[in-house]
């Protein structure tokens, strides 16, 4: 049976159908930060369209906090939810279809261990994009709620943000500091080509992820950590994490590879957890 899956991120919603042999279709559709949840579900119903009577029940990947079905912001500057908002029983009254829903990066998460880089292992995902999110396979199992909400730890004495000190907003805001117009692959594009002001921005990046990887193998050992997302993984950032990241004591740093994927973890991840959750 197939699956609607919908990935609601901070820029941009990904809608699909997707067999347990994979993705069938799929449509990308801006996410209208101005218009809120009824409007942004209301698009991926037009967006689905197509596939009308074609899947079983509803598989939600969306940036933010869920809980019993319920969707909130934890960093409204991603995404400006509601708080609380009623996200399953909104989907399964427009789509007339069951459905479940799961934090993105999380979603992520259980699509790498299952079909990609997990190799159905253990594993922390991280993404590193508009903000920086992340999942926790341990035991097989996904934890959900707040679990990998990584980008939400604070950095610094000021107590920011790790995700406003790291993600493409920042690279794009620190290049503005240095008088230079650039988004974040412009940032990454001056760096390979030797400009001090974006080599110091991409090395602190990757010192303060390569921090974060640190803290995660002392919290939970993971056998390994999968980086995906724009920034995870732009040219270099991977080599450049691993280079940073000492032994501690006798244990060696934990692996870190890069995401198989891509923009597809989540939709591929939410499917397979719908598909399991409606069998
Ligand atoms: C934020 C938070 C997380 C999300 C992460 C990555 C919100 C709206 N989102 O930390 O739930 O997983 O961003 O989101 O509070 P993305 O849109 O950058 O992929």
């Amino acid at each position: 049976k197939a699956i609607l899956a919908v990935d609601i991120g901070g820029t941009k919603t990904l809608v699909a159908l997707v067999r347990a042999s994979g993705v069938v279709g799929e449509v990308t559709v801006p996410t209208r930060r101005e218009d809120g949840p009824d409007r942004w579900l209301e698009a991926a119903l037009v967006a689905a369209g197509p596939w009308r009577g074609r899947f079983s029940g509803i598989g939600l990947a969306v940036t933010g906090f869920v809980r019993d079905g319920r969707w909130s912001a934890m960093n409204p500057a991603t995404l400006g939810i509601p708080p609380d908002y009623p996200l399953v029983s909104r989907v399964e009254a427009l789509f007339s279809r069951p459905a479940i829903a799961v934090n993105d990066a999380q979603a992520a998460a259980w699509g790498e261990h299952a079909l990609g880089a997990g190799q159905g292992e253990d594993l922390v995902f991280l993404t590193i994009s508009t903000g920086i999110g992340g999942g926790i396979v341990l035991n097989g199992r996904l934890r959900e709620g707040l679990a990998g909400h990584f980008g939400l730890t604070t950095e610094g004495e000021d107590g920011d943000l790790l995700e406003d000190r790291v993600s493409g907003r920042w690279m794009a805001a620190e290049a503005r500091r240095h008088g230079q117009a650039a988004d974040a692959r412009q940032v990454f594009a001056s760096a390979a080509m030797g400009e001090a002001w974006a080599m110091d921005i991409v090395a602190a990046s990757a010192r303060r992820v390569a921090r974060l990887c640190r803290n995660i193998q002392l919290a939970l050992d993971p056998p390994r950590i999968v980086l995906g997302g724009g920034i995870g993984l732009a040219e270099g950032v991977i080599d450049r994490v691993r280079a940073l990241m000492p032994p501690l004591g006798p244990v060696a740093p934990v692996p870190v590879c890069r995401a198989e994927l891509g923009v597809r973890a989540g939709i591929l991840g939410v499917a397979d957890m719908a598909r399991i959750a409606f069998s």
